[in-house]
């Protein structure tokens, strides 16, 4: 195992991280900002370095600073946790030409799933049910791509290459928009991604978002983790995730784990991964691999009794898996509920000092994340300020425990999102459970105030 690891992330990921290692009896090195001199796991920290100023462009993505405070720190490896530099294929590079163990996947892997083209192809390959659309990159040539769609069949959705999360996609209704709405998606892509290439997919009208996890160790050894239903989203932010899926059979889930388990080992993957599937009428389609940690880990933690965090980390140093596919039991249900500063309505950010925090707690209940009262909560990053997380026997339980949490919970000084939790909790459509991407934004047009 190593002795010292850096953990090039900030906020609850951090804390998350030095958490595992603590557990692990690893020293973790945290890198943090001028903004961040006061979070929690800095002070907490056994060692910490400030790697620049507040933008994130200057700290947390400095790749120089990053590699060199694992240098002075002799860490030998580096966690870099989610967002920030956790997909650049780049990075994790140059972290092992540094002489660094990179946790988290081979850089090939991280470029091959970064260009959304190449891992479509890769998982078709490996026998992981995909939308149906263009083999490969779109051709140049508009009789071809007219051809294409006609085949595909209206709606249509053009998706660059480079993007991913939502960024670079438009949905076309009619031959007439085609070429269009093409040509726009290139040059977008080409200006955002530096990569105009650009594929085509049929359009699914109301799919659910559903996630297989994958662990995968450096002897093509894998394993799935169950799934998790994250299709309570608003402009493609995530604010709600639970696992299992309400309402999908067993039977299909481990058909497709199994799958997405036969694809690691088919490229090699290590680490921690996320294949990102499109439910609708009983089918399974891909559209994206993740290869990081996710915000959402601690619902397939709470019902799996794996710790990912630590078993990312044991993978990286060379460990194998400690547990066999058959070994990993879902027990119950869990639910994970995103706090954010930002006003529960209008989700305008709301930075500022925390005057007071009352967590929940109880049974079956967890909270991540690095505030405490007087934390001051800088306007520079991300609005996420944790996490809080429910398990129960059943979905039923794991609601009405989630409701008691947020009940108790007390954020004084900022706005956060609990109002619209609150809400959630008790929406008849939600509670039935198998609501699909669209329903919160439907929702929340429906409860304007
Ligand atoms: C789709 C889709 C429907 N059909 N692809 C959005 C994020 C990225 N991961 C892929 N996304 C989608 N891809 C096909 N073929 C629907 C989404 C999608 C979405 C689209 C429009 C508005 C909100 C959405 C929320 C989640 C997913």
């Amino acid at each position: 195992m190593f002795k010292k690891i850096l953990v090039a992330n900030r906020g609850e990921i951090a804390l998350r991280i030095q958490r595992a290692c603590r557990e692990l009896g690893v020293r973790a090195v945290m890198v943090y900002s001028e903004a961040d001199r006061e979070a929690k796991y800095v002070k907490l920290a056994e060692e910490a370095v400030c790697i620049g100023p507040a933008p994130s462009a200057l700290s947390y993505l400095n790749m120089i600073a990053i590699i060199s405070a694992a240098e002075v720190t002799d860490a030998e490896a580096i966690h870099p946790g989610y967002g920030f530099l956790s997909e650049n294929a780049g990075f994790a590079e140059r972290v092992e030409k540094s002489g660094f163990q990179f946790i988290g996947p081979s850089p090939e892997s991280i470029r091959i799933m970064g260009d959304k083209v190449s891992a479509k192809q890769a998982m078709i390959k490996a026998g992981v049910p995909c939308v149906p659309g263009s083999e490969g990159e779109l051709p140049d040539d508009p009789v071809q791509v007219r051809r294409i769609a006609r085949t595909v069949g209206y709606p249509v959705i053009i998706k660059a290459a480079g993007g991913g999360g939502g960024r670079g996609m438009r949905v076309v209704h009619t031959e007439a928009a085609l070429l269009n709405a093409v040509q726009m998606t290139k040059a977008e892509a080409g200006a955002a991604f530096g990569n105009p290439s650009v594929y085509m997919e049929k359009f699914l009208l109301n799919p659910r978002h559903i996630e297989i996890q994958i662990l995968a160790d450096k002897f093509r050894n894998a394993v799935y983790l169950g799934e998790r239903d994250c299709s309570m989203q608003r402009r493609h932010q995530k604010v709600i995730e639970e696992a299992p899926a309400p309402g999908i059979a067993r039977k299909l889930i481990e058909r497709i784990g199994e799958r997405c388990v036969a694809a690691c080992k088919k490229i090699g993957y290590r680490g921690a991964g996320t294949f990102e599937f499109l439910y609708e009428n009983g089918e399974f389609y891909f559209i994206e691999m993740n290869t990081r940690v996710q915000v959402e880990h601690p619902v397939t933690e709470l019902i799996t009794g794996i710790d990912i965090v630590k078993t990312q980390i044991m993978v990286a140093a060379g460990e194998k898996l400690p547990f066999t596919q058959r070994q990993i039991e879902i027990r119950g249900h869990a639910i994970e509920c995103r706090v954010n500063a930002e006003d529960p309505y209008s989700f305008v950010p709301s930075p500022g000092r925390i005057t007071m925090w009352h967590p929940p707690g109880g049974p079956g209940v967890r909270v991540d994340s690095h505030v405490y009262t007087n934390y001051f909560v800088p306007p520079n990053y991300d609005s996420m300020i944790g996490k809080i997380i429910v398990h129960g026997d059943t979905r039923d339980q794991a609601l009405a425990r989630m409701r008691t949490a947020l009940g108790e919970t007390v954020i004084e000084g900022i706005n956060t999102n609990i109002p619209l939790h609150r809400e959630l909790m008790l929406d008849a459509k939600f509670m039935g459970g198998g609501t699909n991407i669209h329903y919160l934004e439907e929702w929340l047009g429906h409860h304007k105030r």
